[in-house]
């Protein structure tokens, strides 16, 4: 008895010397130390032995078992501490890789006009203004000197949503808008940015929805000179070079007189290229004193306070800006276009 306790003391700790996983551990745990396990097979043969024997071999199947116990969880130990190694080698980071670059986004190129335009009027001392898209027949066009059977209110022209609904043409209702919350009240010193809708056929030049800035000053004494200096001083900021201006004759039914504003070619300063179709100008705004009539309708006295308003189009000072040929680019979000952009 005491040998094959022996042999089995031997053999278990081969075995578990050399399992290879916890799992076949576990197995070797049943199958030597188990209650249907090989030491407990042989302690049941005890009862054959002699008293004297007896506490003699209980004594050293204990002793085997301390030991078998103490191997086994020694060896689960090394065991778990290697499956954690290799663990932690599989799940190794190099932390030392660069990353993989993120793809950054671009400012679209008529907001950084749009933002350029507000800058530099904020600098003169005007406030920016917004209102709403969606415009009654009312602010976008009565209030604007644009009587019911005007040809510039043509319902084909414009999106109507209802006969008194529509999408604004301009942001002109918002410096009407201003005007009447101002209840006749001077200075006004506002630019007005945002999206405008015009019923018409996408092309190179042309685009249902596009962009305008239009301004407006009211006060004492205001004439067209202020007009000018202002606005010749803008042109200077925008293109970031000294420029020559001039004024034309045109005709708004808002403003009265009328006129548009040239700068000298930014791109050949006057000598005539394809950009200003060899005319030495390029137009880049409408203007004109505030028609007495907007002036009175929106609550402003015209015998004592004048006005001056203008209108530009953010989507065209980009093109020219930046030399771009097609108004398309602008709405078609292509990121190899947009992406031109990434430093303004
Ligand atoms: C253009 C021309 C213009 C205005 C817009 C305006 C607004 C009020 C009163 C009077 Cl509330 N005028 N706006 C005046 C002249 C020209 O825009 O060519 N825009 C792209």
């Amino acid at each position: 008895m005491r040998e094959r306790l022996k042999s089995l003391e031997k053999k278990a700790e081969t075995a578990i010397r050399e399992a290879a996983d916890l799992d076949q551990l576990k197995d070797l745990r049943v199958k030597y130390l188990g209650k249907k396990g090989e030491l407990t097979t042989i302690l049941r043969g005890m009862k054959d032995l002699s008293p004297e024997e007896r506490p003699v071999v209980g004594g050293l199947a204990n002793e085997i078992r301390t030991g078998l116990e103490r191997w086994i969880g020694n060896k689960e130990e090394e065991l778990k501490k290697a499956a954690l190694t290799t663990r932690l080698e599989a799940e190794a980071l190099d932390v030392t890789l660069p990353a993989a670059p993120p793809s950054l986004g671009a400012v679209h190129p008529i907001s950084a006009v749009i933002e350029q335009i507000e800058d530099i009027f904020i600098g003169m001392g005007f406030e920016v203004a917004e209102g709403p898209e969606v415009e009654s027949d009312y602010y976008n066009f009565e209030a604007l000197n644009l009587p019911k059977e005007h040809p510039a209110r043509d319902m084909q022209d414009s999106f109507y949503i209802t006969p008194e609904i529509l999408l604004r043409t301009h942001t002109s209702p918002v410096q009407v808008r201003t005007m009447e919350a101002k209840e006749g009240q001077v200075p006004v010193k506002i630019i007005c940015p945002g999206k405008v809708y015009r019923r018409d056929d996408d092309d190179a030049t042309h685009s249902h929805q596009f962009h305008q800035v239009e301004g407006l000053v009211i006060d004492r004494g205001i004439a067209m000179s202020e007009l000018h200096g202002i606005l010749a001083g803008f042109a200077e900021k925008m293109f970031g070079m000294k420029l020559e201006t001039r004024l034309r004759p045109s005709y708004f039914p808002f403003t009265e007189p009328s006129v548009e504003m040239d700068i000298s070619c930014i791109q050949c300063g006057g000598e005539g290229c394809r950009m200003c179709k060899n005319t030495g100008w390029i137009e880049i705004l409408g203007a004109g004193m505030v028609h007495p009539r907007v002036l009175e309708g929106a609550g402003y006295d015209s015998e004592r306070y004048t006005g001056f308003a203008f209108g530009m189009g953010p989507d065209r000072i980009a093109l020219l800006k930046y030399g771009i040929d097609d108004i398309r680019h602008f709405y078609t979000n292509d990121v190899k276009f947009l992406r031109q952009f990434q430093s303004l």
